[in-house]
């Protein structure tokens, strides 16, 4: 097989990237380990950056999400009892928070691709990849998990594989360098049938815990608590989880949580981690493979889609000009952003959880803290602006904005 750009993973970096290379004229190959099936039903993220709408838009893929999705004006930080409401909309001049499932996005990147004639190449395995400084990458795969060895040859290979996938290893161990942050919490989230609780997202610090309330329908809702990491869910009935909702969730104003049956609940873990450089050879690193942050921030999707803009215009500009200039900052472009958000997504973190080697002091600093983005309009309007997305602002030495 032979293409432009050799695609490694199916998630929102790896299809949204296809689908703006489609746009541009540029054909792609997607190689994904798991089913359709098993991509479009997998629960993750729910909060998308207005940026991300935006693009989702200006691309013809946001029909539905403008139909089915949520769109919020704050979100409320809560603690000592009491919420506290950050008006995002007012703070950044007119952007929301929406609230779209991820796989949902999936689901309609899949069918956009599909339509347009894309090829996504399911359920592969043995995935790697070969010859990356070579203007001939190479990967190599099996069909069907073990059917028999396939390889592609493309002028690029993009890396969308997410944190665990065969990416980013293959760039050489002496020329990358990784930075890595593992908390000592995880979040154990459940999907309950319920209305919603609150008409926006709740992020509450408490003494037991950070929780978070957030929603998926007006039928579904999606919440979290801080947990062990090391927890099993097993020692998680359902009782348990709602008992520890309410403690940390109460306020003295009477707000009630309004509990349903649970569907589905699982623990995961929480690291920061960046990979630099992103890119090697003909190989370039987009999304989760790239980058992790905790969820806290609600920044992993954006990012992946930020990243794949940054390379669909390298490539549109390479293979219209034979312009390697973008390709080659394409690191460095990302990483600037990517650490802006790493700091965001850290930032939260420590702020809304419980910090099991936390001294009194540290805990009235928090508290402090809490006060200070409630309370001064300055401080606001930095989360509000973090929290909403920070503008896809860079540009090139020739002067042209993206
Ligand atoms: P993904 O989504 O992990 O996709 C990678 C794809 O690659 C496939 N793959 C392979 N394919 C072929 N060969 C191989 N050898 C392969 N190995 C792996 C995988 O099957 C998969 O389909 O990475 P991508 O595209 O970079 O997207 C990143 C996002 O998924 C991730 O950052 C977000 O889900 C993070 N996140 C959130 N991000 C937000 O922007 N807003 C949120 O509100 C938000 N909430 C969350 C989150 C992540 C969470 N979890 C579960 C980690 C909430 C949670 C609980
Ligand atoms: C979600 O709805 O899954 C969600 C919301 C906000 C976050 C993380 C996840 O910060």
């Amino acid at each position: 097989m032979r293409t432009q750009v050799g695609i490694i993973g199916a998630g929102p970096a790896g299809l949204m990237l296809s689908h703006l290379l489609h746009l541009y004229g540029i054909e792609s190959i997607i190689i994904e380990s798991r089913t359709r099936e098993e991509i479009e039903g997998t629960i993750r993220a729910g909060v998308l950056e207005q940026g991300t709408v935006d693009l989702l838009n200006a691309t013809g893929v946001g029909e539905r999400m403008m139909r089915e999705g949520h769109f919020h004006h704050g979100i409320e930080l809560r603690f000592n009892g009491k919420g506290h409401r950050i008006d995002i909309h007012e703070l950044t001049g007119g952007k929301n928070v929406t609230i779209y499932a991820q796989h949902e996005v999936i689901k309609d990147l899949v069918a956009a691709r599909l339509k347009a004639g894309g090829e996504i190449i399911f359920n592969v395995g043995d995935v790697s990849l070969h010859q990356l400084d070579t203007p001939t990458p190479k990967i190599r795969f099996r069909k069907d998990q073990d059917g028999e060895l396939q390889e592609i040859t493309c002028d690029f290979i993009a890396g969308c594989d997410g944190f665990h996938g065969p990416s980013r290893p293959a760039i050489p161990e002496t020329v990358r360098k990784e930075y890595q942050k593992i908390y000592p919490f995880g979040w154990l989230g459940i999907l309950t049938v319920a209305p919603p609780s609150a008409p926006e997202l709740i992020y509450a610090n408490h003494e037991r815990g950070f929780a978070l309330v957030s929603t998926r329908s007006p039928e579904i809702q999606r919440m979290y608590i801080q947990v062990d990491p090391r927890d099993d869910i097993a020692n998680w009935p359902d009782d348990r989880i709602w008992e520890e909702l309410h403690a940390r969730l109460a306020t003295h104003d009477g707000w009630e949580l309004i509990e349903g049956p649970i569907i589905q609940k699982n623990i995961i873990a929480m690291r920061s981690f960046v990979c630099d450089p992103m890119q090697y050879g003909r190989l370039f690193l987009a999304g989760d493979a790239a980058h992790i942050v905790p969820p806290t921030g609600a920044k992993g999707l954006n990012l992946a889609v930020a990243d794949v803009q940054v390379l669909a215009r390298g490539l549109e500009s390479f293979y219209r000009s034979g312009k390697t200039e973008l390709l080659e900052r394409y690191s460095e472009i990302c990483l600037r952003r990517v650490w802006k958000a790493e700091r965001f997504s850290w930032y939260m973190t420590s702020l809304l959880h419980r910090h099991p080697d936390h001294t009194p002091f540290d805990r009235r600093i928090q508290l402090a803290e809490l006060d200070y983005v409630t309370s001064s309009r300055a401080a606001a309007t930095s989360l509000a602006e973090n929290y909403a997305g920070l503008p896809m602002e860079f540009e090139t030495t020739a002067g042209v904005s993206l």
